[in-house]
């Protein structure tokens, strides 16, 4: 047998580490095994093991391969098998129906980034600007915690990632990075080999992060902002500031000292359950590693003062100037140096502003008809989704099933598996994998723009994202934008040439474009991205400038300089535990919850509980457990874990909701409220009840 060639590609999950990939494909075309690039300077070789066994995924018999009509009842399940053709004819019929009925705006197309290919991801922009279609204001992910890191720096971009492994500490705060974007550990593990560095991992649980850590913080949910602020007293205090920096490079250090000696250590240890002792040891280490790399992740801003919090984890590396070293500063994500032009791809010039952006988070209220999640406009009455699975992954789930269930309601899901949101489609159209489609991508984590080709065919009748789109935008006569003439290789050449990044041609020969900024820049040694150059301290929060098309906010009684925000869902009597829905492993989000191995290894879904609290209730290791709120309740088995805090419970990973004995989801607990001040869904920010089952 011949052997398998080895193509480059790169990982499309929504992930921060956008992986460099080595693909094995042989002579019949057959996909092999997957692995890091090891040319790659920040995969480095090292991917995780979901996608490492991406075959499974790629020829799961469950791979939905025909288009689809429904026959039954909405969410019954039966279909029946129809020609393309036939299935974009009654989109389109339906799309037209709606608007001649309520208006364009009652077609809202709804997408996220179950692909983060830029061609098969945005594209759908293209059809909902040129037809008027409602707009979708994205928050279910990225808001708060970009906000957050703006209102410091001005800009979303930081030192280069790969300076972790030049750190003399790394800081990895709210962020599982061994589950979530596994190549931070990577580089923390190469910086505390080579240089001693120590690695501190701060969470509300005992992760396998925390676990990895040479010091471990687990404090209470939601408040985060009270561990920073009584650092940066001890910093302040113990002549641990770099006053120089501060002077030049910052807003206001002296309103800031004057604040933060009010709080000290005694003070966050009984907001945050840390000893002063932990406290003070953090603020140590901190203050006496100039090189100390703060890698900020999404976690611990999924609560509703989590922009604040964000905010104020920033500040830290302003107050000892650890941004003016290698290795040195705080990182989120790099959004920001990625100047691509996106134009041709999302029909910008079709935007008209006046069309009513509907939150991606309040999916539920949105179709359960909520006037003010409406904007005042009309009902939905169709959608297309592509790349996500609401009916699993959106907050407020009993309101998203209640509005899936709508009769009156013409629903079209683009999808690779039969998802629970497929399930109560009218219309399910088979979708390509990222290895049987052609697109580029960006690192969040990192600095690099990747291609991913088109390595395979697609099994049966599968269609890409861009195909569905342009065909489409035909049926329903919107077609004229260049755009939707050309193929997704046409699209990523005419982005590069446009953005000034080569051609189509020269990044199949290189694979990826390194895009990292000059170590001047990234460490904002001119200054940082606000016309006085200087980081803020207090931000103005009524001019942050948002993340996405603010349509949400801004929300303008938040905290002037950093501090705690009581306005996190706390515990009361009838809700006396609180909820983090933190991700698992072996699944991405939704994504890989029914590929076998990743079942296995997740095995059902639990409930993490300390054992006092487990004793208090008189319930044992795996008992049945039912948990609930005013929104619902959900049924999973008890999990006796070491290492939890009184009062705080866990439960991992995005199962689908057919796991849980009653199909109800642990979605049907978490709130679709706005984050302040940009909107956001607090995910991890929920109290809840605990009974027997
Ligand atoms: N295996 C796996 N990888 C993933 C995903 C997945 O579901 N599974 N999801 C992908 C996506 S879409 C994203 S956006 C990224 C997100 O990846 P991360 O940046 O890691 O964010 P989260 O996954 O929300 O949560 C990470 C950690 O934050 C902790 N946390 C929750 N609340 C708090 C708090 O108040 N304070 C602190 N300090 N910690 C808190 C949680 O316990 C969890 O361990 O990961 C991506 N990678
Ligand atoms: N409880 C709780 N809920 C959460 C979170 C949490 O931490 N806790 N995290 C939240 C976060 S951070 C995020 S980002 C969201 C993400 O939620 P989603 O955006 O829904 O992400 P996935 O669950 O991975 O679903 C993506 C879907 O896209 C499909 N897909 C992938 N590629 C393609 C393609 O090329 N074409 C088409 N048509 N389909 C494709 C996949 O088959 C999959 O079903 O979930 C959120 N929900
Ligand atoms: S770590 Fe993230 S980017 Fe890398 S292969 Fe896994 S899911 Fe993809
Ligand atoms: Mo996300």
């Amino acid at each position: 047998m011949n052997a398998p060639v080895l193509r480059a590609s790169a990982c499309p999950h929504d992930c921060p580490s956008t992986c460099a990939l080595e693909v094995e494909v042989g002579a019949d075309g057959r996909i092999g095994r997957l692995r890091g690039a090891k040319g790659n300077a920040y995969t480095a070789g090292v991917i995780c093991a979901k996608v490492a066994r991406y075959a499974d995924r790629l020829y799961h018999p469950d791979r939905l391969t025909k288009p689809l009509r429904r026959v039954g009842s909405k969410g019954e399940g039966r279909f029946e098998e129809i020609s393309w053709d036939e299935a974009l004819d009654a989109v389109a019929e339906a799309f037209l129906k709606a608007e001649a009925a309520h208006g364009a705006e009652s077609v809202w197309p709804y997408h996220y980034a179950g692909t983060m290919g830029l061609v098969q991801r945005d594209s759908i922009h293209r059809l909902r600007h040129a037809k008027g279609y409602s707009r979708q204001f994205d928050t279910i992910c990225t808001n708060p915690a970009w906000t957050g890191y703006i209102a410091g720096t001005g800009r979303l971009a930081g030192p280069d990632p790969r300076e972790i492994a030049r750190a003399d500490a790394v800081v990895i705060w709210g962020t599982n990075a061994v589950s979530t974007q596994v190549n931070v550990m990577t580089h923390a593990i190469t910086a505390r080999k080579s240089r001693g560095a120590k690695i501190v991992a701060i969470d509300v649980y005992p992760t396998q992060t925390v676990k990895q850590a040479d010091m471990g913080l687990v404090l209470k949910p939601g408040t985060d902002a009270a561990l920073a602020v009584a650092v940066m007293h001890v910093l302040f205090r113990d002549g641990y500031a770099d006053r120089a920096y501060l002077e030049r490079y910052t807003d206001c250090p002296a309103d800031l000292e004057a604040h933060v000696a009010t709080r000290p250590p005694e003070w966050a240890a009984a907001i945050t359950g840390l000893s002063v002792e932990e406290i003070e040891a953090f603020a140590r280490l901190v203050g006496e590693t100039k090189r100390t790399f703060f890698r900020l992740g999404y976690g611990f801003t999924r609560s509703r003062n989590g922009t604040v919090s964000m905010h104020a984890a920033s500040c830290i590396a302003a107050v000892t100037g650890a941004w003016a070293h290698e290795g040195g500063g705080a990182f989120h994500n790099n959004g920001a140096i990625y100047t691509l032009d996106k134009s041709m791809v999302e029909g910008k010039s079709l935007v008209d502003p006046s069309v009513r952006q509907l939150d991606q988070s309040q999916i539920g209220r949105v179709l359960t008809g909520d006037a003010e999640a409406l904007r005042g406009g009309p009902p939905v009455t169709a959608m297309l989704i592509q790349n996500t699975n609401p009916v699993s992954v959106a907050p407020e789930q009993d309101l998203v099933k209640q509005g899936f269930a709508r009769e009156d309601l013409f629903v079209c899901v683009h999808e690779q598996f039969m998802t629970e949101t497929a399930k109560m489609a009218d219309i399910v159209l088979p979708a390509t994998q990222f290895l049987e489609h052609d697109d580029v991508y960006k690192g969040g984590g990192h600095q690099y723009i990747l291609l991913g080709p088109k390595l395979t065919e697609g099994p049966s009748e599968t269609r890409e994202n861009l195909f569905v789109l342009n065909e489409i935008a035909r049926r329903v006569g919107a077609a004229e934008h260049p755009g939707f003439a050309m193929s997704a290789r046409e699209h990523i050449d005419w982005m590069l040439k446009a953005s000034d990044f080569g051609s189509l041609e020269e990044l199949e020969r290189d694979g990826w474009i390194d895009c990292q900024p000059a170590f001047e820049q990234a460490h904002y040694l001119d200054g940082f991205a606000w016309p006085d150059g200087k980081f803020r301290f207090r931000p103005d929060w009524t001019n942050v400038p948002a993340p996405n098309d603010g349509a949400m906010g801004p929300f303008a009684a938040m905290p002037a300089l950093p501090d705690y925000w009581a306005v996190i869902d706390e515990a009361d009597e009838e809700h006396p535990f609180r909820l983090v829905t933190a991700p698992a492993r072996s699944f991405l989000n939704s994504t890989f919850n029914k590929t076998p191995e990743s079942r296995k290894k997740e095995g059902r879904p639990d409930l993490m509980m300390g054992r006092e609290d487990a004793d208090r209730l008189g319930l044992d290791d795996g008992a049945l457990v039912r948990i609930g709120n005013r929104r619902g309740a959900v049924t999973l088995h008890l999990r006796l874990t070491e290492g939890l805090r009184p009062g705080v419970v866990i439960a991992e990973g995005i199962w689908p909701n057919d796991a849980y004995p009653d199909g109800c989801g642990i979605n049907t607990l978490t709130a679709a409220e706005t984050i302040a001040p940009y909107g956001g869904a607090a995910f991890h920010d929920t109290a809840i009840w605990v009974r027997p089952a």
